[in-house]
């Protein structure tokens, strides 16, 4: 662990929610005696209900955990109307920046007048509370509208990231069963006009997706696309006309208000199901706490709606407490390098949030060029740092907290999960002394622990399975349509069935108990902070039935994406030459954007007339990683049947 501790100023911590240590260690206290009554405490505090809960917990059918059950709510009342009831109408909700740099604002009024028409839409189309909303769209205004407009019906959305191809897109769409896609006609992103709708059309043309009655497109660029008659419409024409009021629908606070999809280790993604109360709750709480947002702040996460952390930290948890965001359509490097710092400086931001993989990418370009560099642009409005998705390296951390935050922000490195809902793990910025690289002590209420194989307590200082002691309201209720995979993934045999399994290594530091993430223990990468499982790759890989005979994935550092896919690939042909393996590997990509998408594509492939395996059969995994990172093999290779394959992975392309 870096040695150096940084202490948030005296300022910062005198005028914060969660005020100074002691306060910090009163709350878990407040936990550890009254697990229930904390969590109620709050739950009342942050969250406006239809009517009340009379029990917090319900463990009588663990592990599917029962928070606030006969309570009544609607999420996008207790993120909407209910600000502009409390005067907050006229306040700006949204700032959204467009990819070329046009500048829309809507203020809370606007926002619930959208939202509401979007409802009322959905509602004259036949959708209905406990339907499912398929939401595939770029950021934009638009796409936080339809995340609300479903929770306000009662309908459960599962966004699908716009960089999905058709064929997981279609997937996504057969599991859940949704019978409608909101869209839009295209997205831009980096000054390119990228296909949404027509891509709708593939995933649907695809087979499965029967249950399907309609498509919602939004208007982005007005490009020419293929409307199908009685099937698609224009959210406008839809929209429009519909009144901007619309009574919502007070569901259960057990009601799923959404499913997002998230790789595991075997080749098929899981469908994350999120409850509603329990789920708000975190995301409203994590907001004030971990972000100290108030009423002045000028809060911006760069993550896209279409992840997690776009869902907790951008539709759900600032609007929850009134807070003024940015939604950026955009990527980090468009028109140049220097955009984030272009964007906090124009619209005076005080909060970031934002990943290592693009702190990294975005170090190399300043270094290179001094415009483009965070000292060339005023950033005196920023009092708070965040990082998120994957663990952030000290260098990275310390030029964050210099270069972007003048030494005077506190950064928090907040660790948790698609599966957790919100932080697990993460400084509060007016409490936690930072440790480089560390993400520190748990969120009050969270009972984080590092144990051993067999469930037992580790001791500090010795590495061990990161694991959550006991149920948290955000925490995922089901694997959606399979409560065996849930059971199986997250509280397996082997803890007794009673520690949520989080699927990370992790060790606490000796003196000051402070967590460190040492990475996955499970077949899943992450790459620029995005989950890849290595199986559903390979799946991918092997798909490509003329040209693959038998694939293997595995991931390698990489400087600035974090993790690097490499994939060990023995063709159905004879080893290339290098001029046929550069051709031959371009197809393979081309047919994983294909399978899943751009994001999943190999930085290196490597061909083999076989793959190095045990004489029982099992590919020896560590050896390949070895050869990934370009390490002598070193390890006793005796067991394995055919070493000469060895020499010839030695070639990436
Ligand atoms: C929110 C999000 C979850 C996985 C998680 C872990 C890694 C996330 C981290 C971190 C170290 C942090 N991760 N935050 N590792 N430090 N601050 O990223 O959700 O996409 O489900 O990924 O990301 O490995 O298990 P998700």
């Amino acid at each position: 662990m870096s040695a150096t501790i940084y202490q948030p100023s005296a300022d910062f911590v005198q005028k914060a929610h969660v005020a100074g240590m002691a306060a910090y260690e009163a709350l878990c206290k407040e936990a550890e005696t009254d697990y229930q009554g904390y969590w109620g405490r709050l739950a009342k505090e942050l969250i406006s209900w239809k009517t009340p809960f009379t029990k917090v917990l319900d463990e009588s059918n663990a592990p599917f955990f029962k928070w606030f059950e006969d309570g009544t709510l609607n999420a996008s009342y207790n993120c909407l109307d209910r600000n502009v009831e409390k005067g907050l109408g006229d306040k700006t909700a949204i700032i959204f920046e467009a990819d070329g740099g046009e500048v829309t604002k809507v203020t809370y009024s606007q926002l619930l007048a959208k939202t509401c028409q979007y409802a009322n839409a959905l509602k004259s189309l036949g959708i209905q509370k406990g339907d499912r909303v398929v939401i595939y769209i770029s950021m934009s205004i638009e796409g936080v509208a339809a995340m609300q407009a479903c929770a306000r019906i009662g309908a459960t959305h599962s966004v699908v990231f716009g960089g999905f191809s058709a064929q997981s897109l279609r997937d996504r769409i057969e599991d859940t069963g949704a019978v409608a896609v909101i869209t839009a006609d295209n997205q831009v992103r980096g000054g390119k006009l990228l296909p949404l709708k027509s891509i709708v059309d593939e995933a649907i043309a695809l087979g499965g997706c029967d249950a399907i009655k309609n498509v919602l497109v939004v208007k982005r660029s007005g490009a020419d696309i293929a409307m199908t008659a009685g099937r698609d419409l224009w959210m406008a024409d839809v929209a429009d006309q519909q009144a901007t009021t619309c009574e919502p629908e007070w569901v259960s606070a057990e009601h799923p208000l959404f499913l997002l999809y998230t790789s595991g280790s075997t080749g098929k993604p899981k469908g994350v199901q999120h409850s509603t109360g329990g789920y708000l709750l975190h995301a409203a709480l994590t907001t004030k706490w971990t972000f100290d947002l108030k009423q002045d702040d000028v809060f911006w996460c760069t993550a896209d709606i279409g992840w997690v952390t776009g869902h907790t930290y951008i539709t759900y948890g600032p609007l929850a407490l009134g807070g003024t965001e940015i939604v950026f359509e955009g990527v980090p490097t468009y028109p140049d390098a220097g955009r984030f710092w272009k964007m906090i400086q124009d619209h005076k931001v005080s909060i970031f949030y934002t990943a290592p993989t693009a702190i990294r990418s975005l170090i190399k370009a300043a270094e290179a060029n001094d415009a483009v560099h965070p000292k060339s642009y005023n950033l005196s409005s920023l009092r708070l740092l965040g990082s998120v998705g994957e663990p952030i390296n000290p260098a990275a951390w310390e030029w964050y907290y210099e270069h972007v935050g003048g030494s005077r922000c506190p950064i928090v490195d907040t660790f948790w999960q698609t599966e957790t809902g919100g932080h697990m793990i993460t400084p509060l910025p007016g409490v936690t002394p930072m440790v480089p690289g560390s993400c520190t002590l748990p969120f009050p209420g969270i009972q984080a622990a590092i144990v051993s194989e067999t469930g037992e307590d580790m001791p500090n200082g010795q590495g061990g399975i990161l694991v959550v002691k006991r149920p948290w309201p955000s925490m995922i209720r089901n694997i959606w349509g399979d409560p065996e995979r849930f059971k199986k993934s997250y509280y397996p045999e082997d803890f007794k069935g009673k520690y949520y399994l989080a699927g990370d290594g992790a060790i606490r530091d000796e003196k000051t108990g402070y967590f460190t993430i040492t990475g996955r223990i499970d077949d899943v990468l992450n790459v620029s902070g995005h989950r890849m499982g290595t199986m559903e790759i390979e799946s991918a890989l092997v798909s490509c039935t003329e040209l693959v005979a038998e694939a293997a994935v595995v991931g390698r550092p990489d400087d600035t994406t974090g993790e690097a896919i490499c994939a060990f690939v023995v063709l159905k042909r004879a080893l290339p030459n290098t001029d046929e393996g550069k051709a031959i590997a371009k197809q393979l990509r081309d047919h994983i954007a294909k399978e899943i998408g751009p994001i999943a594509k190999p930085k290196d492939i490597r061909f083999g007339e076989n793959l190095p395996k045990t004489r029982s059969g099992k590919i020896m995994r560590r050896l390949l990683r070895s050869l990934a990172k370009g390490e002598e093999i070193t390890q006793d290779i005796s067991t394995l049947e055919n070493p000469h394959i060895l020499g010839q992975l030695g070639q990436a392309y």
